[in-house]
């Protein structure tokens, strides 16, 4: 099976796609046979920039992003030691990598210097890779130094068996619907040719609300590992986007004591944290030139994961309405758990 990245080959396809009569990402003729008739069976809707979102294990991927999720679950190996960074799309994993990615190796790479951080030449993304989205057979890339840090998007059901079972630890970010919808309507947006019509607010407000949407319904996922984290608190840890925003501090010391290599008194009282919630920030990431120039191996531009970085932007495009149908969604998703988004 193909290395494949769903995002990188998409954005990577865009770019051929400028002189190409359709890119790749909008066909579904070049995934493995085996992956195609097992695409078949799986129920279909039309996607948000991709020709279908096809539902498997009751989430919704369109079809270069599903062969990487079966490749994932066949494949990927979990050890004890490995932390991965879970996340449905649009609500802080980029933000997650680079604080988890700059905790963890504070010791060999010192925020002192921040030009020489690897975040200063590097976006999140290449820094941490999604499991979905990389081959797992013979990848060195899979083989870095103890602890490993990963990433998905995958939903709990889906999680390879491994990562359940092992000691691994998963961090989960999740962050207010409104915002996450508005975040991935932009995002899928971005990823369209400019000669094709972007999916109107109203269409793809729709879908996310009927659970069709990359990875979604967007509230399972957040309640599946809810209750994961509520059952095995040691296991998997909860964060709330608007809450790190509110008090990033309080979280990246949770971070840190979560993965176990928690603050010094002389490291909390030298700033290191505070230096770390500075070389995070969206305000410093998304100004460096790796994040205003850069691209992904494949072609994906690193700016499009800076948009505005905040909480709230949703008063800007949703209506009294739609925040209506939002809110009663979530209510009712939720009730009773003892979450609240
Ligand atoms: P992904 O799931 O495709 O990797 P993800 O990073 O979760 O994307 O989401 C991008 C959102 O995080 C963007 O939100 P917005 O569209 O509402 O602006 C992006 O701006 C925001 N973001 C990226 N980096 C940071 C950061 N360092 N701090 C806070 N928010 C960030």
């Amino acid at each position: 099976m193909p290395n494949i990245s769903f995002w990188y080959y998409l954005l990577g396809s865009m770019s051929i796609s400028q002189s190409s009569a359709a890119p790749k990402y909008l066909q579904e003729d070049e995934i493995v046979p085996e992956c195609k008739d097992l695409l078949s069976t799986l129920p279909k809707e039309k996607g948000w920039a991709e020709p279908h979102l096809y539902k498997y294990q009751g989430f919704w991927y369109p079809a270069w992003q599903f062969q990487g999720v079966l490749e994932c679950q066949q494949h990927f190996q979990a050890q004890d030691t490995d932390i991965l960074l879970v996340s449905a799309p649009k609500c802080g994993t980029t933000w997650l990598k680079a604080l988890a990615f700059t905790i963890i190796n504070r010791n060999s790479h010192s925020i002192d210097d921040p030009g020489k951080h690897p975040l200063f030449y590097n976006n999140p993304h290449d820094l941490v890779h999604q499991i979905e989205l990389e081959s797992h057979i013979d990848n060195p890339i899979f083989n870095p130094s103890s602890p490993r840090l990963f990433a998905t998007h995958l939903p709990y059901i889906s999680l390879p068996k491994c990562a359940k079972n092992s000691e691994c630890k998963l961090v989960y970010i999740c962050r207010n619907p409104k915002d996450t919808f508005i975040s991935l309507w932009h995002f899928m947006n971005e990823l369209r040719l400019n000669h094709l019509a972007s999916i109107s607010l109203e269409v793809a407000f729709d879908k996310f609300c009927r659970g069709v949407s990359i990875f979604g319904p967007f509230w399972d996922h957040v309640s599946d590992y809810w209750e994961e984290s509520r059952k095995r608190p040691n296991k998997v840890l909860f964060l709330k986007y608007e809450d790190m925003k509110e008090d990033p501090n309080l979280h990246v010391k949770r971070l840190a004591e979560f993965f176990g290599v928690p603050f010094s008194i002389e490291e909390a009282t030298s700033g290191v944290v505070d230096g770390i919630i500075k070389l995070c920030s969206f305000e410093n990431l998304s100004k460096l030139k790796v994040n205003k120039d850069g691209k992904l191996p494949s072609g994906v531009e690193n700016k499009t994961f800076f948009r505005r970085g905040g909480v709230g932007d949703w008063k800007n495009y949703l209506w009294p309405v739609m925040v209506e149908r939002l809110d009663y969604l979530t209510e009712e998703k939720f009730q009773g758990s003892g979450l609240h988004l």
